[in-house]
């Protein structure tokens, strides 16, 4: 009588949970090395208590003509935001008296800021590409 009951007692799971101890004795970290010190002194905001930022925009069509020719700015550091969408090279000059405050370059397609300062007064702007001033590509900037 040979009973071949085996009864194999399968030792269930034996969970070893090992417990994944927070041991602080883990002193790999020394890549504290990174810390790279920038000094970037962001400018707070554009809080300018003078001064302007005034839109021109040349015909898209391609026309020799500014969409405005009138412009109005503070007075102080005056930007003149320039934007060309049309194929025709164009560009922004700002005078007064004549005399050639600052410019743009000739740009197509694209846009460009010229920035310069500006006291209270009467300005002229215009396109330099020969013929273009002639055509009308000229206007006022009036600087209060
Ligand atoms: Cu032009």
């Amino acid at each position: 009588m040979n009973s071949h009951l085996r009864y194999l007692a399968l030792p269930i799971a034996i969970a070893a949970l090992l417990v994944g101890c927070g041991g602080d004795d883990n002193s790999s970290d020394t890549s504290s090395t990174t810390e790279t010190t920038t000094t970037q002194t962001e400018a707070p905001a554009t809080e300018q208590t003078s001064g302007d930022t005034v839109d021109l925009q040349a015909n898209p069509e391609g026309a020799l003509a500014y969409e405005e020719t009138s412009l109005t700015a503070k007075s102080g550091t005056v930007s003149i935001d320039f934007t060309n969408d049309s194929p025709i090279g164009h560009d922004v000059v700002v005078d007064q008296d004549g005399k050639e405050i600052s410019r743009t370059p000739i740009i197509t397609e694209d846009s460009a800021v010229t920035t310069f300062d500006a006291k209270p007064g009467t300005y002229t702007f215009y396109c330099s590409v020969p013929g273009h001033r002639e055509a009308g590509m000229e206007g006022t900037l009036t600087v209060k």
